[in-house]
């Protein structure tokens, strides 16, 4: 019990702190599906470089899913 817990807890927290506060953000996902664009993310953080968003697109499909803005959050990359 107190084994599984020390294993889930850290990521029940990206997931319930983390994400929802940046990937739920409909202002940010301008064409509403669900993902984010680089030319989305420059909208609201010009700072944004292509060289940093290809880092967070692990997926290499050329949007963040809200696993990928995840890992950018806890990397300090996006604002929690
Ligand atoms: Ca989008
Ligand atoms: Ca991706």
């Amino acid at each position: 019990m107190t084994r599984t817990m020390t294993l889930i807890a850290p990521f029940a927290l990206l997931t319930a702190l983390v994400v929802p506060a940046f990937a739920q953000d409909a202002a940010i996902d301008i064409n509403g599906d669900g993902m984010y664009s680089l030319p989305e993310l420059q909208a609201v953080m010009p700072e944004m470089s292509e060289d940093d968003f290809a880092g967070l697109d692990t997926s290499g499909d050329g949007v963040l899913d809200a696993d990928e803005i995840a890992v950018g959050v806890t990397a300090g990359i996006l604002p929690g």
